[in-house]
């Protein structure tokens, strides 16, 4: 098999990176090669949504954290987290949530598509990426470990939670005490860190990964996850839609970190989380270097270089 996105060569982290994607993006259009009896238009919908720009961190970090397993178990794993994901940003984009109608610099699914096939095309690769880690290269207590992770941060505490209680709010019995910050934490840990903490955790399971390493890998996945929603939240209030490649002002009126403490203290706050990530790869022994490289390529550069400037004292204490 295709050894190129192997990540103990000697070529450069870039190189690395895009033959893995070149790896991933192959894999992928094999499993979405049209199927017999598959609907032409909603594969050509779901094909389009998945094969856009999309940066492919989760399954790049799920590949990091699976280092040493089966490569080709580490991308079929990869193209089900992809699959998962691209399914909620298609949802997230529909008129009843975020009413969103641009989405990795092209139109957002339902727009191009039609409502109807958007959600069918979701609930097809949602669908899929179950069916892929079934028949993946690896042992049964392996796969069962797989379809846990997943469906953990999918299902009634992960992304489904995240998303209701973003686009709804809190309701009584929700437990929603605590204040604003907690509140957003909570929001931002199920809408978005819990794919980030799939991806170390089923990297770390097809990896075979000891307890106290996946430890470390799960809390460097909720850190990079908490930075990576403020970053974002950061771009809806700062970029321009072109730079972002997705509509931007979709938060106002929303509770983000951004909008509770201000752009200035949730830089800080995002800057912290990523200091705090970095430890925790060092606790985790692993090689923090292709994870580093990484964060660099998904975070703004000048947000990033704020690290220098960003006063001490400033910082939030959480
Ligand atoms: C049933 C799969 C499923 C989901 C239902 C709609 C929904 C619940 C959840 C949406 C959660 C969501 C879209 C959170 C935002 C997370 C976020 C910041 C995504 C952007 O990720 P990037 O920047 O995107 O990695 P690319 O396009 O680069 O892959």
């Amino acid at each position: 098999m295709n050894m190129t996105h192997d990540l103990s060569s000697t070529a450069s982290h870039d190189e690395r990176f895009r033959a893995f994607r070149t790896a991933l993006e192959q894999r992928m259009h094999l499993h979405l090669g049209t199927p017999p009896g598959a609907p032409a238009r909603l594969m050509a919908a779901s094909g389009d949504a998945i094969m856009a720009s999309g940066k492919r961190m989760r399954p790049f970090l799920l590949h990091l954290a699976g280092q040493g397993a089966c490569d080709m178990a580490l991308l079929d794993a990869g193209c089900a987290l992809e699959m998962v994901h691209t399914a909620s940003l298609i949802l997230d984009d529909l008129p009843c949530m975020d009413d969103a109608s641009l989405r990795r610099g092209k139109p957002a699914t339902h727009v191009a598509w039609g409502e109807a096939t958007a959600i069918l095309g979701a609930v097809g690769l949602l669908n899929q990426a179950y069916a892929i880690i079934g028949t993946l290269q690896a042992d049964d207590a392996q796969r069962v470990a797989l379809v846990n992770a997943l469906s953990r941060a999918v299902g009634w505490t992960g992304l489904v939670a995240g998303q209701e209680y973003d686009v709804n709010g809190f309701a009584a019995g929700d437990g929603a005490a605590g204040g604003a910050l907690r509140r957003i934490d909570r929001v931002n840990r199920m809408k978005t860190g819990v794919l980030l903490v799939a991806a170390m955790e089923m990297g770390a399971v097809l990896g075979s990964r000891d307890a106290e390493c996946r430890r470390h890998l799960r809390r460097f996945a909720e850190d990079l996850g908490q930075a990576f929603q403020i970053a974002d939240d950061l771009g809806d209030v700062i970029k321009t839609r072109e730079e972002f490649g997705k509509d931007v002002g979709k938060d106002a009126g929303k509770e983000t970190f951004v909008a509770a403490l201000g752009p200035e203290r949730a830089l800080h706050r995002c800057l912290d989380l990523l200091l705090r990530a970095q430890h925790a790869l060092d606790a985790a022994k692993v090689d923090p270097a292709p994870y580093q490289w990484m964060i660099g390529q998904v975070f703004d550069r000048d947000l990033l270089a704020a690290r220098v400037a960003a006063p001490r004292e400033e910082r939030v204490a959480y």
